[in-house]
């Protein structure tokens, strides 16, 4: 049973009564108690974004008379539906995996699909399955967060960047470190980014949030710089941050309180949405070139990080998504798109970043790859700015026992 499910209510749309009786019917078996159904999908899209507490999970049929699957998943990303799908198949397999592919491509969350009538025990397993996958026993965070709670926990500064460090692959010496949000509230408990950025973006808090990180990064420098440390920090900026015209001078105006400077930060961008309009980020990301920071592009090779945007977009460092360092199952293809992603890069004269690098054997095939730099556990884990002392500090020790 998914918990985060189980508190939001799951909207089940089909064209035919007597499918959407049983499937309530099942739903309602398996423990969920607020369970609305849609006959149209247009009512399902009323539906979505006016119900209390909001929709988590959509079961919806892939062929109804008034709009088609494909055009039904285009109009989930125009709500903004965040919560997750599971198509029920009517149709044949073929289809099916071209629906899930085509959702996952426009960010939807789709668990799977399962053919009509619903049989319990295959939803269940779905449910349960699928989201320890995703978000892992640790991540799974059935909070809702309202708006409310988000933006004081902004403002009183709930919301902390720790710091991963990146190490260069020649001299295997830190060359910087990525600050990765990390929210305690009081009130939710421990929240992960996969729940609460979303929310910020959604919310428009993501800038001000943003501008609360860098603030406290830059605190952070100053503390380690005392003690003879001075790292590069990464700050991760949401896309739709960059639409935001006077981001540059915003930022800027901040890094200027302190000696450090322009130079000891840099940005990462990742696209989390399909971007329509690309002319007002390229005109920020043109600026913030203008203004020297050094600007990476995230997540490489996955969702909308794509060739194109390294045609369109200036950027000086691409960092390759972990999926295709940990592709364990399918290193082949891995493997083709990493050579060819590296080389690609190189030709462009940027740096390139293995993100979720684990053990030696990522390492080293990283290595071979001609990555420039490595993120990953193998060397070091996200930690709490006031631990990255002690990690410097300790790093020549730990080198040598994990490259002997
Ligand atoms: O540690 P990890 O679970 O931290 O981070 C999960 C995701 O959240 C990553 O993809 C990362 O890019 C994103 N993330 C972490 N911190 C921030 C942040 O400060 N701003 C934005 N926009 N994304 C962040
Ligand atoms: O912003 P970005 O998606 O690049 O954030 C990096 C994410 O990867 C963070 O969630 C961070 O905690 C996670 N991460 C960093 N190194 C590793 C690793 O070696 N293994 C795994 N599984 N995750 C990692
Ligand atoms: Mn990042």
């Amino acid at each position: 049973m998914s918990a985060k499910h189980k508190l939001l209510s799951v909207l089940v749309v089909d064209d035919e009564p007597f499918i959407l009786k049983t499937t309530e019917f099942v739903l309602r078996r398996l423990g969920y108690e607020h369970v609305i159904s849609a006959n149209t999908a247009k009512e399902a899209l009323e539906l979505i974004n006016q119900t209390s507490p909001p929709v988590g999970l959509v079961l919806s049929d892939l062929n109804m008379p008034d709009i088609d699957g494909v055009e039904l998943l285009r109009r989930f990303e125009d709500v903004g539906y965040e919560g997750d799908i599971v198509l029920f198949s009517g149709e044949d397999n073929q289809t099916l995996s071209m629906a899930e592919s085509l959702a996952r491509a426009r960010n939807l969350s789709v668990l799977g699909s399962i053919s009509k009538p619903i049989d319990p025990a295959v939803l269940s397993e779905l449910l349960n399955k699928e989201n320890e996958a995703k978000n892992g026993p640790m991540k799974s965070s059935p909070t809702v967060i309202t708006e409310e709670i988000l933006k004081s926990a902004i403002e009183a500064g709930e919301i902390e960047p720790w710091f991963q460090p990146k190490i260069d692959v020649k001299t295997k010496e830190p060359s910087g470190v990525e600050a990765l949000a990390r929210w305690h509230s009081p009130a939710l408990g421990q929240v992960f980014p996969d729940a609460f950025i979303p929310a910020a973006e959604n919310y428009h808090l993501i800038d001000q949030l943003t501008f609360a990180l860098v603030k406290k990064v830059i605190k952070y420098q100053d503390d380690w710089h005392k003690n003879g440390i001075d790292l590069k920090v990464a700050i991760n900026v949401s896309m739709d941050s960059l639409g935001l015209v006077d981001f540059p001078d915003q930022l800027e105006k901040i890094i200027n309180t302190k000696t450090s400077g322009f130079d000891a930060i840099q940005l990462e961008v990742t696209e989390s949405k399909l971007m329509s309009d690309l002319v007002k980020p390229l005109e920020v990301l043109l600026r913030l070139r203008l203004k020297r920071i050094k600007l990476a592009i995230d997540d490489f090779g996955t969702g909308h990080s794509n060739l194109s945007q390294l045609r369109d977009l200036p950027f000086d460092e691409l960092k390759l998504d972990r999926s295709y360092i940990q592709g364990h199952s399918s290193k082949l293809r891995s493997d083709a798109i990493l050579e060819s992603s590296v080389e690609i890069a190189k030709k462009l004269n940027m740096t390139i970043v293995a993100e979720g690098v684990e053990t030696r054997e990522d390492w080293d095939r990283v290595e071979q790859l001609g990555c420039d730099q490595v993120q990953g556990y193998y060397t070091a884990r996200p930690m709490p700015a006031d631990e990255i002392v002690t990690w410097v500090k300790a790093w020549p020790e730990l080198r040598k026992e994990l490259f002997k």
